[in-house]
Order: structure tokens, then sequence, then C-alpha cells
């Protein structure tokens, strides 16, 4: 058993193991040290004493992580469009005025609240990359370079005042000190002020059978069950809430110490659905099931494209790709294709699969590629159509395995 994050006993149960991963996001310069980047146990547990909390089973540093981190969500035209949305959505709910204290935990390189300061020129955001905080910096949005956390909720609070509203999108499940992130955003947060988070959904994770969404730095798998049990022991009210088609399936819930926001439909029936379907019980125990058959058809596959002596490259250096490859094994993949500079040349952890510019396809013109960012499919096939001359067969694993003709 493991220690679980929220309530502290030793009694979080594996029920998934993926074997031995690297840190997803790690991306490696040198061949050598990335064939022989340091392995963690990748195993999917759950808290059997009541609380039901869904964690990795192994915590990892978060300054191994975090310090130094090439994902960022500008890459991506519909990620930058949807962070621009969440604004545009939160002015029309709550009307920001122009010196509403608008605080992104997680801010990355800045993408959110560029679009935030259209509304609000009182914004700050707080991210433990130094890498990501410096283009931030640079581009004028104010951020600070430091881990979230009570302390230094306190710290922010004494400076800058309370918060109207914290943002936090794809962060909130990358902490384990759970417990102390919330005490940082209930002693930020205004009486009448709203915390918007946004997470990677456990209903959708099953789902569409996104094993490869397990890795290292999410630490938490949450059921909006859960989070309404955590939030409330913490006094926090969460008034809406809603599973959004971005990313693998995101769950938006939105959340206050103020009572006065009324609990919407959206929210009272997605908490049935989970508990009707007994998401964390029975619907969690035929993922685990199902996650096996995958790799199995996977490996076929990559038997059969070998067999042919066809070729195949990957699309898309995700930390998704880390999770997959490193538990089916690299087989005949040999590069990586992503249009992230920050990735371009550096290898995928554990593994001698270099990652290149996808101008380089119409040149490698390989028989297949592989999909790792399979959450980003449309984006990507029209990229791969216009602008790559690439006219083999797509191959996407996930929701479910399908090859596909690019023409
Ligand atoms: O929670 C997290 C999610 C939200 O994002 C983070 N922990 C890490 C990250 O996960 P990911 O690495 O799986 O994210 P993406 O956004 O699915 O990664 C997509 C990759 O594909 C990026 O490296 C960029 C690349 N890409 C590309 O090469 N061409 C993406 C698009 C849309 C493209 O057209």
């Amino acid at each position: 058993m493991n220690k679980c994050f929220i309530c502290n006993k030793n009694s979080s149960e594996t029920i998934l193991d993926l074997g031995m991963s690297p840190i997803a996001n790690n991306l490696e310069i040198d061949i050598d040290q990335s064939q022989t980047a340091e392995k963690y146990p990748l195993n999917l547990s759950v808290c059997r004493s009541g609380c039901n909390h869904v964690q990795i089973s192994e915590i990892i540093d978060q300054k191994k992580i975090f310090n130094d981190y090439f994902y960022m969500p500008s890459v991506s035209k519909t990620l930058t469009n949807h962070l621009k949305e969440i604004s545009k959505e939160i002015n029309k709910k709550f009307k920001i005025k122009s010196d509403t204290f608008i605080l992104d935990i997680g801010s990355n390189d800045g993408t959110f609240l560029e679009s935030a300061s259209n509304f609000s020129k009182n914004i700050l955001g707080v991210d433990p990359a130094k890498n990501l905080s410096d283009i931030a910096n640079k581009k004028g949005i104010r951020t600070i370079n430091d881990f979230f956390s009570h302390k230094l909720a306190k710290k922010i609070k004494n400076k800058y005042g309370s918060a109207d509203f914290i943002i936090s999108t794809n962060t909130f499940a990358h902490t384990p000190k759970i417990n102390d992130f919330v005490e940082g955003m209930k002693e930020l947060i205004s009486d009448e002020g709203v915390i918007i988070i946004e997470i990677h959904y456990l209903g959708s994770m099953i789902d569409d059978n996104s094993f490869d969404t397990i890795y290292h730095e999410h630490f938490s798998y949450w059921s909006l069950n859960n989070l309404n049990n955590l939030f409330s022991k913490f006094g926090l009210n969460i008034f809406d809430a809603y599973v959004l088609p971005v990313h693998h399936g995101q769950l938006r819930i939105y959340l206050s110490k103020s009572k006065k926001y009324k609990k919407t439909k959206s929210l009272n029936d997605l908490l049935d659905k989970e508990e009707k379907e007994d998401l964390i019980g029975k619907k969690l125990k035929l993922f685990c099931k199902k996650v096996l058959k995958i790799k199995s058809n996977l490996l076929d596959l990559f038997e059969k494209i070998s067999n042919d002596e066809k070729i195949v490259y990957g699309y898309g250096a995700p930390a998704k790709a880390s999770t997959l490859i490193n538990f089916i094994g690299e087989n005949n993949l040999k590069y990586i294709y992503d249009k992230s500079h920050l990735k371009q040349g550096k290898y995928l952890p554990g593994t001698s699969i270099k990652i290149k510019d996808p101008s380089e396809i119409q040149y490698d013109k390989p028989d297949y590629i592989f999909l790792f960012a399979w959450n980003f499919s449309k984006e990507i096939i029209d990229d791969l159509k216009n602008n790559f001359n690439f006219n083999g067969k797509l191959i996407i694993p996930i929701p479910d395995l399908r090859i596909i003709d690019i023409d």
C-alpha cells in the first residue's frame, strides 16, 4: 500500500502497473543520457480508507519535473484559443473590471494571462519552471517563479491583496501537496472571489482508454465527487462543473468561499452520473483490464509493420508518448516529429527516439505516422495534409486503435 496524498494513510492500493517509466517531459539532449534516464515505477492506485483518491504511487521530487519544463500550450492553436476563451467566459459570467486581480497558478508561458490582460492589467502568474517564467516575464506578464503553496499565498496576499479570480489549468493535479495547495487558494481568494480549476478528468481518461495520460507529473486523477469532498472540507463550494473536449477531456470547476453562487444542473448531473456508473469502482476496474488488451493490439501492429518492412515514425512528442513507448517498448520507431522548438533535437526519455521538425516528413516519406498527440488529431491532420505533404497512413491509437489514409 502507498501513502494517500489526501488522508496521508498508507491505504492507497495499486490497481494498474505500467512498468518502469522515466520523467515524461524530461527530454534529453544526449542519446546515451536518454537511454540511461532514471526510471521509476508508474502505477495507478486508489485509496481504500474511504477518500477514494486516485493517484500515482511514486512521488518524484517536483523540482526534478518542473524546474526546466518543455510543455507550452502556445505551440497548439487549439490550446491557445481555449485559454483565450477562459478570460472571455469569466468576463461574460462575472464581469472583469480594469483593476480586478487575476492570479494564474501554473501560468506556464503566460498564454492565459496575455488574454486576461485585455480585461484587467492587475494580473499575476505563478510557475515553477524557470525557463517558462522567463518567457512570460520577457512578454511583460508579471510571473513569480516558484511552486504555489500556502506559504507563497500569504506572501502574495500581503503584497498584492486578495485575488478576485484564481485560475489554474492543468496544475492542480500536478502536486502531491494537495491540502497545502488548497489552503493556499483559500488564503488568497477574496470572500466573493471565484476559483476556476481545469484538470484532466478521470471520467474522460476511463471513457477514452487514455492510459498514456498517466505519468509522474500527473500526481492525481480527479473525479468530481472526490473534488467536491476535498473542497467542502476546506469550506470551498463547487457551484459549477462541466467536461470540455479539449486536451484529453478536461473537467472545469468553479468554486468560491461564498454560498451566493447557485449550484448548477451540470454540476449535480455529473455528480449523479459518477455515482450511478460507479466511476471509481466498477468502471475504473474495467479500464485497467482494457489497458492490457490495448498493449497487445499495439504490439501486434508494430510487428506487422516491421514484417512488411515499412517505416513508421511518431508525430507529437507529448508526455503521453513517454508513457506509451516505455509501456510497449520502442519497437521500430526511430524518430518523432514535433513543432515545439523546445523539444526538437532532443530524445524521448528512456529511448533512442529523436525528436525532429515536421518539415522533414516530406523528405523522410514514412509509410506510417503514429499519432502520439492524438488529442489534436484534427489540427495535426490538417498540417500533415496541407503543410507537410504526408500521404501515408496515420495510426491513431486512442480512444480506439484505427489506421486512416491521409489524402
Ligand atoms: O497536463 C498536461 C497536459 C495538459 O499537457 C501537462 N502535464 C503536459 C502536457 O501533456 P502533453 O505533453 O501530453 O501535452 P500535449 O499538449 O498533448 O502535447 C502535444 C505535443 O504535440 C506538444 O509537444 C506539441 C506537439 N504538437 C505538434 O507538434 N503539432 C501539437 C500540435 C497541436 C501540432 O500541431
